[in-house]
């Protein structure tokens, strides 16, 4: 295995462990709690990659190479412990001196805190992408916001989502280095006098960082994250000794909320304005500690754009855009063309969506008042480029409201995703079918205009976390059968696994993983809900956010079909499974939140009948995270990747379930189709409409009143769900009958008949378990590693700078 081992052994390991409770923890080992192990152990861990980073940086400064600069609202990074003990090749000693010490390795992973700072797919893509930057050796630096509270903490009360705040740092956060030295002011506010800005308020960046080691490499490269404080002068001591305690600390307190909160709700005016300034606040930190990164080895500007390239991930950070333009006309004293040409020649851009409803607008009235002088950049970058329009097109007035940066109509915003795409060199989607759909429709007009900066580049996963650390039996089997680890690395070798689908004692062994996985997720679903899920049954996930267009809904209509035709007694053709659910909505969205409670009331319906339960159990997991993925997706039989076609971007967990053996049932959208393709159509499920016939259905006047009446079954589950409680989720039927925007009523045939295939195949389980290996055999090519290469070669041009 190629895991880079410090050769440290066990009782050097116990001796700096004990050293870190000393004089970090300040305690002896007869003293200390738990959370003061945990802490000296991560700490011990810590210490060893930091040797290792102080190389890494060693060998940057040296050859001084071209970075990637990757800028994210949100970072899902997962739990750090397990991946730093395997990264840093510790883990051996460490459970050693551990053992020795009398301590429970897995009773101090549990104190370890996932931090939450994403929302879903996106902020997880993001912490694979690094995870893929250090793994290949690429220079590069994540930026993010360092939030004090991170995604909300979901349980259910009577089936409905309670959102509680999840302080992920209560006791500290072990892994991460303050740098109080190294704030940055941020302005808000204030008024430009002669394109000369003074803020009225000033906030100041601090940043933390913490490490991201690369897998089998000595690489170490950093994230930085970055937390609002308020100036030192910001507290009111007059008022607080009149006794008007909050009065004394409301500067602080405005100033603080900027990273407060991931997402605030954006329900009001205020949440709005607190959106837009932690975009600033983001962008602004990032680009001067990039300028004060570049400026170590670097002088002047003309060799900017060759030593950096900045990804900006979805529309959050794409202010950068405006701010860089900022620094280099305002502070640099730069003319108009050759900053522009530095900022064209600096960003990429990354689209992670189709729905025109989640590309980002500000109102031009709040940019005004917040950001003035950022406003009156984006006005005159939006005049140059019109010019430039009305060269392409002479006379097209329609042409220039179209692609115009500013939307006038119902209220003047400025259009986010119109300046990334004006001032980046490169857009890209995140799958074949997003890019091509973005070309034709989201982002049709530039796509004409400029073909060349458009490109593809899917999406992966890190096989680092969702085989090796997730599932250590999956990848002990397959490691033993390619003879080494290095395919964790080398994702396509899974393909070698091809010539093992004829080996029936690995198809035995490889049953018996996925069976004991199950029975790890039973006694955990157990734990949580009470529902006592049947290892045996097939274990059929849909693990994402909740949202309309993923048609959760679609899922849970297929279970109240079975609980019908169970009662009727038309078992033939059933098999047993367990149901499982992960996701949260977000706390606004009220119809993503009324199918949660819909899928709870379903739950209970089905895990409270005997007679229903022999077939199907369902178990709704509260509280999805990375931490919850690692432990469904190895489980998982079924992957449910329903989402309407045209609507995902990719997805990721359909590719993560792949990889660890579960087949899918899917539509042609996002990634799916290049799974399809892929794991070969024998190996997956496919049902539905494509994009092109969801787009025709609609244009041509969809009635889902006729899709209900024409199919009786479809009829009886309807009416169910409208008469499942007291009524209260009625207005879902309601919903689903007067205008299913997501096509629900048309894909639910096809999806109930490609069920039935699904359980049909099940019963052979043999040859269920050949489809199983083929999925991860032929999923290699949706490792982040690979993702990363294509950025590298499309996008970036970043050399590797392996460690000399
Ligand atoms: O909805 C997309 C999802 O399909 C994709 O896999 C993920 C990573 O590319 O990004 C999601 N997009 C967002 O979360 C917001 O645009």
């Amino acid at each position: 295995m190629t895991v880079a081992n410090d050769g440290v052994p066990a009782d050097e390991f116990e001796t700096d462990l004990l050293r870190n409770l000393a004089h970090q923890r300040g305690t002896t080992r007869q003293s200390a709690s738990a959370q003061d192990i945990y802490q000296a152990l991560a700490l011990t861990v810590r210490d060893r990659l930091v040797d290792r980073y102080v190389k890494t940086a060693a060998t940057y400064y040296e050859t001084n190479p071209r970075f990637v600069y990757y800028l994210s609202a949100e970072y899902m990074l997962g739990k750090q412990l397990p991946q730093n003990l395997l990264y840093s090749g510790l883990q051996n000693q460490a459970r050693d001196a551990l053992e020795k010490l009398g301590l429970d390795p897995a009773e101090l992973e549990d104190l370890d805190v996932e931090p939450g700072l994403g929302n879903g797919g996106l902020g997880r893509l993001a912490a694979c992408i690094l995870d893929a930057l250090a793994t290949e050796d690429i220079p590069a630096v994540g930026y993010g916001i360092r939030y004090d509270l991170g995604i909300f903490k979901q349980t259910f009360e009577d089936g409905a989502q309670v959102e509680r705040p999840d302080d992920w740092t209560f006791y500290g956060n072990p892994w991460e280095f303050a740098a109080p030295d190294d704030q940055q002011p941020v302005g808000f506010y204030g008024k430009v006098e002669d394109g000369k800005w003074t803020p009225d308020e000033i906030v100041l960046g601090e940043p933390s960082h913490m490490l991201v080691p690369g897998y089998g490499t000595q690489t170490v490269n950093l994230i930085r994250l970055w937390r609002a404080r308020a100036s030192r002068a910001s507290f009111d001591l007059s008022r607080f000794g009149e006794g008007r305690y909050g009065e004394a600390v409301d500067a602080i307190v405005r100033s603080e909320n900027i990273s407060k909160v991931l997402y605030p709700d954006d329900s009001t005016e205020l949440g709005r304005e607190l959106r837009l300034k932690q975009q600033h606040f983001l962008v602004t930190c990032a680009l001067r500690d990039i300028v004060r990164r570049y400026r170590l080895r670097n002088t002047g500007w003309d060799t900017f754009t060759e030593k950096v390239t900045v990804q900006l991930n979805d529309t959050h950070p794409v202010m950068a855009i405006a701010e860089l333009m900022r620094v280099l006309l305002d502070e640099e004293g730069l003319d108009w063309d050759r900053a522009w040409l530095i900022v064209r020649g600096t960003f990429a851009y990354t689209c992670h969506t189709l729905l025109p409803e989640a590309l980002e607008t500000w109102p031009v009235a709040l940019v005004e008042r917040l950001l003035p002088r950022h406003m009156e950049i984006i006005y005159l970058i939006n005049f140059h480029f019109l010019q430039e329009v009305e060269q392409a097109y002479p006379g097209d007035p329609g042409k220039l409201r179209e692609l115009s940066i500013i939307q006038e109509e119902p209220e003047r915003r400025v259009r986010m995703a119109h300046l990334a795409v004006v001032g980046a060199k490169a857009v890209n989607g995140v799958a074949e079918l997003h890019s091509k759909l973005l070309r034709e429709t989201t982002l049709r007009p530039f796509a004409e205009l400029w073909p060349e900066r458009f490109h593809n580049v899917t999406n992966g996963v890190s096989p680092r976390r969702f085989m090796l650390i997730a599932n250590p039996r999956l990848t002990g089997l397959i490691s033993s059968r390619l003879g080494d680890h290095d395919w964790l690395r080398d994702l396509d070798r899974l393909s070698d696994l091809e010539r093992a689908v004829d080996d029936s004692a690995f198809r035995d062994q490889w049953r018996e993983v996925k069976r004991a996985n199950r029975r790890d997720l039973a006694r955990y679903a157990r734990a949580v809900t009470g529902v006592a899920l049947d290892p045996d049954a097939m274990a059929d996930v849909m693990i994402k956010r909740f949202h309309e267009y993923k048609r959760q809904l679609l899922r849970v209509m297929h279970v109240i079909t079975l609980i019908h035709r169970i009662r009727r007694g038309e078992t033939a053709g059933l098999v047993p499974r367990s149901v499982i659910f992960g996701g949260k909505a977000a706390p606004g969205y009220y119809a993503a939140k009324r199918i949660m409670r819909l899928a709870n009331a379903v739950a209970d319906v089905v895990n409270g009948d005997p007679q229903l339960s022999a077939y199907v159990r369902m178990a709704f997991l509260p509280n999805y995270n990375v931490s919850g993925a690692e432990l469904i997706i190895p489980a998982a039989d079924l992957s449910e990747q329903i989402s309407l076609a045209g609507k995902e971007a990719s997805g990721t967990s359909n590719m993560k379930l792949a990889l660890n053996g579960a087949l899918t049932i899917g539509t042609l959208d996002g990634a799916n189709v290049e799974i399809r393709d892929r794991v070969g159509a024998g190996n997956f499920f496919l049902f539905g409409l494509d994009a092109g016939q969801a787009v025709a259905l609609k244009q041509a006047g969809y009635r889902p009143r006729s899709w209900y009446e024409a199919d009786w079954e479809l009829r009886e589950t309807i009416d169910f769900i409208a008469t499942i409680d007291d009524g209260a989720l009625r207005e879902i039927a309601d919903d689903l009958l007067n205008r299913d925007e997501y096509l629900t009523l048309a894909d639910y045939r096809a999806y109930i008949e490609c069920q039935d295939e699904v359980a049909h195949a099940w019963e052979d389980r043999d040859a269920w378990t050949r489809m199983s290996i083929l999925n991860a055999a032929r999923s290699g090519f949706f490792s982040a590693d690979r993702t990363v290469r294509d950025y590298g070669r499309e996008i970036w041009h970043t050399p590797a700078v392996p460690e000399v």
